[in-house]
């Protein structure tokens, strides 16, 4: 078990080796269903989890590094300033579970101030991504049992056995939970409590309300690669589903709903055109627009009422000087 990094199911036996070409086949099947519901909608959407194919990751990782997004940096720096408190609160030994692999930097960091944990499962359905970082983590912390899930984290519902012997910290970064509507956030928590059970903690990071001179250009920056990330989404429509959109055809928009307290992210049509896609015409008129990401922002104060409201207890929440972003430890006691 020692130094182990295998692949599991959600109900912990080992996955079987499905071929790569199986899976890239099953993947292609859900963007095509997702993509073809979505267009069927008013206004039309695309759901934002196809972000992330291995050019939307390396975007991501781009956008990460600007300095108008905030979020990545000031998270780490909540991170590495707090880790020796988190560590104490969260207590030794706890099986550590991400939901949404994300960046393997911050978990690093996380693990490094736990010490010895039993075991680290992250919980991705990106199977390659979750591989890499495994492999990454496993050559940072020699020794750590890394038991990877791929699977969809808000739909998972068992843990692997030695998970189950012991207390476990739930760990859920770059606020991934702004991206759920608050219904079904609450929804996520409710389950990470079932999952996690009595006696667990959680920490999470969450995006705070601002003021849009900050916010707006974190989701525009001058560079224009959020403009490039999101317009990926036309381009892996182009790859997988044999879709013709003309990227100069449609540009990037991100606008604050004040009302919903969320970023939302649009792809507008210039011109009124038709496109095709899996042997279908889809026409857009001039000015429609594609929904393709909400981002929500929360004060510490409602983020811990949407917690307390869904199974958890707010322990502390650490937020930086310049009041952007906020990291909540969480418990859960029945
Ligand atoms: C990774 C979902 C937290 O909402 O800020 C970055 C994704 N979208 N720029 C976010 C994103 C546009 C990001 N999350």
């Amino acid at each position: 078990m020692e130094g182990e990094v295998s692949l599991h199911l959600p109900d912990g036996s080992p996955a079987p080796s499905v071929s790569l070409r199986a899976r890239a086949e099953q993947a292609r099947g859900d963007f095509a269903e997702a993509v073809l519901g979505g267009f069927a909608l008013s206004p039309r959407s695309i759901p934002c989890r196809f972000f992330y194919d291995a050019i939307g990751s390396e975007l991501f990782e781009e956008i990460a590094k600007l300095e108008e997004y905030y979020p990545t940096r000031v998270e780490a720096s909540l991170l590495e300033a707090h880790r020796a408190e988190i560590a104490r609160r969260v207590g030794p030994s706890r099986v550590l579970i991400e939901f949404g692999s994300g960046s393997s930097r911050k978990t690093s960091l996380l693990i490094g101030a736990l010490g010895k944990i039993p075991a680290y499962i992250p919980i991705d359905i990106a199977a390659e991504s979750l591989k890499e970082a495994a492999g990454w983590l496993s050559e940072q912390h020699p020794g750590l049992t890394i038991l990877p899930l791929i699977t969809d984290f808000t739909k998972t519902r068992t843990l692997p056995e030695v998970a189950r012997r012991r207390k476990r910290l739930g760990f859920f970064s770059g606020s991934t939970i702004g991206n759920l509507t608050h219904e079904e956030a609450s929804a996520f928590l409710a389950n990470a409590a079932r999952l996690l059970g009595n006696g667990s903690a959680f920490l999470i990071g969450v995006d705070l309300k601002k003021p849009l001179s900050i916010l707006i250009p974190a989701y525009n920056d001058a560079k224009g690669i959020t403009a490039v990330f999101n317009l990926n989404l036309l381009a892996r429509i182009n790859r997988e589903l044999g879709g013709d959109f003309d990227l100069s055809g449609f540009a990037h928009d991100a606008v604050y709903n004040e009302e919903k307290g969320r970023i939302e992210m649009y792809l507008v049509s210039l011109s009124r055109q038709t496109v095709h896609l899996l042997g279908r015409r889809f026409t857009f008129a001039e000015g429609e627009r594609i929904h393709t990401e909400n981002s929500h922002k929360y004060t510490v104060k409602e983020f811990q009422a949407l917690a307390s409201a869904s199974g958890w207890q707010p322990v502390k929440a650490w937020v930086d000087p310049d009041h952007l972003f906020s990291l909540h430890l969480l418990q859960h006691h029945q």
